[in-house]
């Protein structure tokens, strides 16, 4: 094809994936671990029409500015709180990203912490490793129950449903706060989870899920005084954003016991944690990993290029974008 369009993967990707694209695109891909600044983006993305970001890039209203050539941003995550979605619909860039094929795998993961951090699994099997294990005693690694107990989880859109409807094999009795009631029907799918506010939820679940989107809002919707307010054998597990939960009145509030413990897959200013993280042994710590299956990580990467292929040639791809975060762009 003639003068292709130009595009950058602003992250390593699938190769078949890369092969896919290169048929319909001049592709210029960052194959290392690097995650680029705005000055980097902005110099990368001089001559592209179209980004595949991955939840990190800064995708600011600066860069959106300074790249008059570019017309998609499609991110490879389901959040896109790394782009300025207002600025790019000014700027005329269409932005997506990759809902519905992550909510089984995350939900799975999010019962994986849960389960993990309720019950000392890391914790045990570091102590193991070390090898302290010498006899059994009553009180080795007494852990909270998860059948039987109150499940709160903060955020019930797809993911926050998905981990809802696997607690009805714990007998469990779902919580949730939202910004909005979903309907009685998802309630009821979602093991007849009862929407009540923030501080009831943290007042009486025993084990709290975080799944919202982050957003200036939902900045450290976990902060020091809803620690307070969590049972102190509570767990809490944040599957969504860093910037939701307040890492150091985190940290602190598990030094102090005030609630039992955390599983914990995404930190403030991760990939660099803060170091206190590690000095905690009631803390489960994974690296962002909770979309990491085979599977799901494949779809997302291909639902990142079906996006892209559709922004820049609908001729080629025959609709708009499946999933057009600003529908209201205009070019
Ligand atoms: C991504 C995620 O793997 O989809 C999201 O929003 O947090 C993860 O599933 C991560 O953002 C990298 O793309």
């Amino acid at each position: 094809m003639p003068n292709k369009p130009k595009i950058l993967l602003a992250r390593a990707i699938f190769p078949e994936v890369i092969t896919h694209l290169e048929q319909f695109f001049d592709v210029e891909s960052n194959q290392d671990d690097h995650i680029f600044s705005s000055t980097e983006l902005i110099e990368k993305l001089q001559d592209k029409d179209g980004l595949i970001a991955t939840g990190s890039e800064p995708v600011s209203a600066e860069v959106l500015r300074a790249c008059p050539r570019l017309k998609a941003v499609c991110n490879q995550a389901v959040g896109y709180n790394n782009i300025d979605v207002a600025a790019a619909t000014k700027a005329g860039v269409m932005v997506t990203n990759t809902p519905d094929v992550l909510n089984e795998t995350t939900a799975d993961f999010g019962w994986a912490l849960l389960m993990a951090t309720a019950r000392r699994i890391t914790e045990s099997e570091h102590w193991l490793r070390a090898g302290k294990w010498n006899k059994w005693r009553f009180d080795s690694f007494l852990g909270a129950d998860v059948h039987g107990a109150t499940l709160g989880v903060i955020g019930m859109g797809r993911i926050g449903q998905a981990i809802a409807r696997r607690s009805m094999g714990f007998d469990m009795q779902v919580l949730y706060h939202n910004r909005s009631r979903v309907s009685p029907e998802l309630e009821a799918r979602a093991n007849n989870a009862r929407l009540v506010s923030k501080e009831e939820l943290l007042r009486q679940a025993d084990h709290v899920i975080l799944v919202l989107p982050y957003s200036k809002a939902s900045h450290h919707t976990i902060g020091a005084a809803e620690l307070a307010m969590m049972k102190p054998g509570a767990t809490l597990v944040n599957l969504a954003r860093g910037g939701i939960v307040d890492d150091v009145a985190l940290i602190a509030a598990l030094r102090e016991h005030k609630i039992a413990a955390a599983g914990l897959d995404v930190f403030e200013n991760e990939p660099a944690l803060h170091p206190d993280f590690l000095t905690l042994s009631n803390v489960v710590l994974t690296p962002h990993i909770a979309s990491a299956s085979e599977p799901t990580r494949r779809a997302m990467a291909a639902c990142a290029a079906a996006n892209l292929l559709a922004a820049l040639l609908p001729a080629a791809a025959g609709a708009l974008p499946p999933n057009l975060l600003n529908p209201e762009v205009k070019r």
